[in-house]
């Protein structure tokens, strides 16, 4: 298992590679250049900026998170095609610096939704909180009414300027059906895997975050039975999934560590983080430790340790402690808490392997 750590660019972020060096077994960071649109050819000069970074810092930069996809090519329009090129320059350029790989999603309009950024836990930390019935009860045109109505009312990361632009793409897909949505992602993987092949590169699907539809819109990367559907999509060992423990449960019915065991060969990357999910559909994101939440996270990495787990890892969100003020979900401490929380139980596992195989040889 090989440990990375997001970091979201010079003067982007509250965390510095410094910091990041000191965390325990951290290699390397887990970028991309997020001031780009989607769609959008990423300069050389500006990949090599992030490279020589990181390279002062002795960090890789191994992992891309993300390369966006422009909503032409989820919706399956004809400008779509000119978006691909864009993606497949994009991916011969990381493959030349070295980046083994690019972890992207295929969610209609939304990336993650919240409708709480700071919610308060127990212990007086804050973390990000989903409250089912305010997503469920609201349509998209009054999700959009409401937006425009009350500028305090948006969701993370919906900030004013993109609002008339949410409205024409709430209206785009409004016809666009989960079938629909399938062949797109079909047409996009038939063209970039092989490119991503000869470039020596993996490319990730990240789970939908939650996993199911919301205000209309179609999500397909939700459970165990989708993501064998979309594997064989392209059935191509560079046709992968980012292994999202904490998207994948917020739906109680997803048995994540099931879903290591069953696609191990296919993930490169792996976002390990915990929530507790509640009774009426709410979830929190907790700390990594497995009795905080929902999601089994020991079982979790045993299941990457059985199957000899060769990838990247990296905490995900975590909460804000110590009074750390961060990008949401972003902060220093609790996520290299959970790093350690990690190591913890992964050493763990690799020095019982190891005594046992000594046992046998005796
Ligand atoms: C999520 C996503 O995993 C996460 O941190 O917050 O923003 C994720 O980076 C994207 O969905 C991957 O494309
Ligand atoms: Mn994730």
């Amino acid at each position: 298992m090989r440990m990375v750590f997001r970091w979201f660019g010079e003067g982007n972020d509250t965390v510095t590679l410094e910091q990041i060096k000191q965390i325990p077994g951290v290699e390397g960071i887990v970028w991309a250049l997020h001031d780009l649109p989607a769609g959008e050819e990423w300069p050389m000069e500006r990949i090599l900026e992030v490279k020589e970074l990181a390279d002062r810092h002795g960090l890789n930069i191994d992992v891309v998170e993300s390369v966006n996809v422009h909503e032409e090519i989820k919706l399956g329009r004809p400008g779509r095609d000119k978006y691909i090129e864009n993606y497949k320059r994009t991916i011969e350029k990381l493959g030349k610096v070295g980046v083994k790989v690019i972890c992207y999603n295929f969610m209609p309009v939304f990336d993650w939704i919240r409708t709480d950024l700071f919610k308060e836990l127990e212990d007086g930390s804050t973390a990000m909180f989903y409250e089912h019935a305010k997503i469920a009860n609201m349509n998209p045109a009054e999700l959009v009414r409401r937006m425009n109505e009350n500028p305090e009312l948006t969701l993370p990361g919906w900030e004013p300027e993109r609002l008339q632009y949410l409205s024409t793409m709430l209206e785009a897909y409004k016809d666009v059906t989960e079938e629909q949505l399938w062949d797109n992602l079909k047409y996009f993987l038939e063209q970039v895997i092989p490119v991503a092949e000869a470039n020596g590169i993996k490319m990730a699907i990240h789970p939908d975050d939650p996993p199911w539809s919301v205000f209309g819109l179609p999500r397909i990367i939700t459970n165990q039975e989708n993501i064998r559907r979309f594997l064989n999509l392209v059935d191509h060992p560079n046709n992968c999934i980012t292994l999202c423990s904490g998207s994948l449960g917020a739906n109680p019915e997803n048995d994540v560590a099931a879903m290591v065991r069953e696609f191990a060969n296919r993930i490169p990357f792996a976002h390990i983080r915990n929530v507790r999910v509640y009774e009426n559909g709410d979830f929190i994101e907790t700390s990594h430790r497995a009795q905080d939440g929902s999601v089994d996270i020991c079982d979790v990495v045993k299941a990457f340790h059985e199957n000899g787990f060769t990838g990247y890892c990296r905490p995900d969100h975590g909460r804000h402690i110590w009074g750390e003020v961060s990008r949401p979900g972003y902060g220093l401490y609790d996520r290299a808490l959970g790093i350690m929380y990690l190591w913890g139980i992964w050493d763990s596992l690799e020095r019982g392997k190891r005594r046992n195989g000594n046992d046998r040889d005796q």
